[in-house]
């Protein structure tokens, strides 16, 4: 069995710092991986000596390596699509213009999923703007289960991980089940007093909320904005957008949906299809919420009591992505009424994977069947 793995943007920062994680195993285990790389013209120079040097690292479980400039090539029976390529800001551009651009670009990406890829296929979309880009493509390939499409949060996820555990003098993995909400945007809303614990010493969950209670200014103020903001710092610092921290949060967010899964009580944050108004929030468009996950599917885990404050973090970042869903059907033509609940009822995708099996840390089975 092979796993046929999609990713567009290859020779970008991010691509360099992922093809190892993909590679390697860290991802998909023991499973046997082809890499399909999707490129624009100008960076398939750049991209060839990249291929030279996944060779060069004999990864056990690299079958192939292919460079392509047609999606319909990339995405051909894909079992797994990662959209990372798209157009970036450049200085002075709006956000409307963004949007405008990647539109045009994951329309099409969309329509080629559709045309070519595993009905079973996951797409997970890391390039900005992500929730509204994934919405776009999930759009076009209507054949395709909405469940199957993710847009990364997961980075926002580990940074408020990192701000708590610095506040804290706690490791990183002991905090736990904290939540983006919303847009990858700065309007996001990353909440670690809804639901966010830390494991302390004995094994016990302290809820952040008491962890925190001298401290709920900061909690409430310079955290919420550190996190929204911390691309920006990172730009700042190192003259370079993030890569290697983007690159480890999309595989961990692979890793999680479609392969380990979400440990019992565990959430992590991933941006989904909207089609349940969970939370009270619109439905139609593409909203991160805390997310279990099983059998290579995610399940919004509902039931958080959320305080006026978080309500009113919630309305900031729908209304942005209400207005970047109206501005993205207008581009594409189509309504912005939701998209239909699309499931489909198969367990076999077309390379023969059949693998709805609970996975854990140490069988590494990947999951890449939807929703019966
Ligand atoms: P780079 O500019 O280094 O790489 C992007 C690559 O995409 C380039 O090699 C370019 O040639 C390629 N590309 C452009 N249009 C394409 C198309 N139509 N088909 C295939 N490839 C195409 O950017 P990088 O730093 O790698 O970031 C990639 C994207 O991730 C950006 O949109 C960025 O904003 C977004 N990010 C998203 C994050 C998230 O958490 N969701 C965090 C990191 C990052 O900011």
């Amino acid at each position: 069995m092979v796993i046929r793995v999609a990713l567009s943007g290859a020779a970008g920062n991010i691509g360099y710092a992922l093809l190892p994680l993909l590679a390697s195993g860290y991802v998909f285990g023991s499973n046997a991986v082809e890499l399909r790389l999707l490129e624009i013209p100008q960076a398939v120079g750049s991209l060839t000596g990249t291929k030279m040097e996944l060779m060069d690292c004999s990864f056990p479980c690299l079958t192939d390596v292919i460079i392509t400039t047609d999606p319909l090539v990339a995405f051909n029976n894909a079992d797994v699509i990662i959209l990372v390529g798209g157009m970036p800001r450049r200085k002075g551009m709006a956000r409307k213009d963004l949007i405008q651009a990647n539109t045009k670009i994951f329309s099409s990406m969309g329509k080629a999923i559709e045309e070519v890829a595993s009905s079973n296929v996951k797409v997970l979309v890391v390039a900005n703007p992500a929730n509204t880009n994934c919405l776009v493509a999930l759009t076009e390939a209507s054949k395709i289960p909405t469940k199957n499409f993710c847009a990364l949060t997961y980075l926002d996820h580990q940074r408020a991980k990192g701000q708590i555990a610095t506040r804290l003098g706690v490791s990183a993995n002991s905090i736990k089940n904290v939540t983006i909400w919303g847009n990858h945007s700065e309007t996001q809303y990353p909440d670690v007093l809804s639901g966010g614990y830390c494991v302390v010493k004995d094994g016990t969950k302290v809820p952040l909320s008491e962890m925190l209670a001298n401290d709920i200014d900061w909690a409430t103020t310079d955290f919420i904005y550190d996190v929204q903001n911390r691309g920006k710092a990172v730009i700042e610092a190192r003259g370079l957008s993030s890569a290697m921290s983007a690159a480890q949060a999309t595989a961990d967010c692979l890793r999680k949906w479609l392969v380990t899964g979400t440990k019992t009580g565990e959430t992590v944050s991933m941006a989904v299809y909207n089609d349940q108004g969970y939370y009270g929030v619109k439905e139609g468009i593409v909203f991160s919420f805390p997310c279990e996950c099983r059998n290579g599917e995610w399940f919004v885990k509902e039931g958080l009591q959320l305080s006026d404050f978080s309500r009113n973090k919630l309305n900031i970042t729908e209304a942005e992505l209400v207005e970047e869903m109206a501005a993205a059907h207008e581009l594409i033509g189509t309504s912005p009424a939701p998209v239909k609940i699309r499931t489909v009822s198969m367990s076999t995708c077309s390379s023969g994977l059949s693998l709805a099996t609970t996975a854990t840390e140490s069988d590494m089975s990947v999951c890449l069947t939807s929703r019966m």
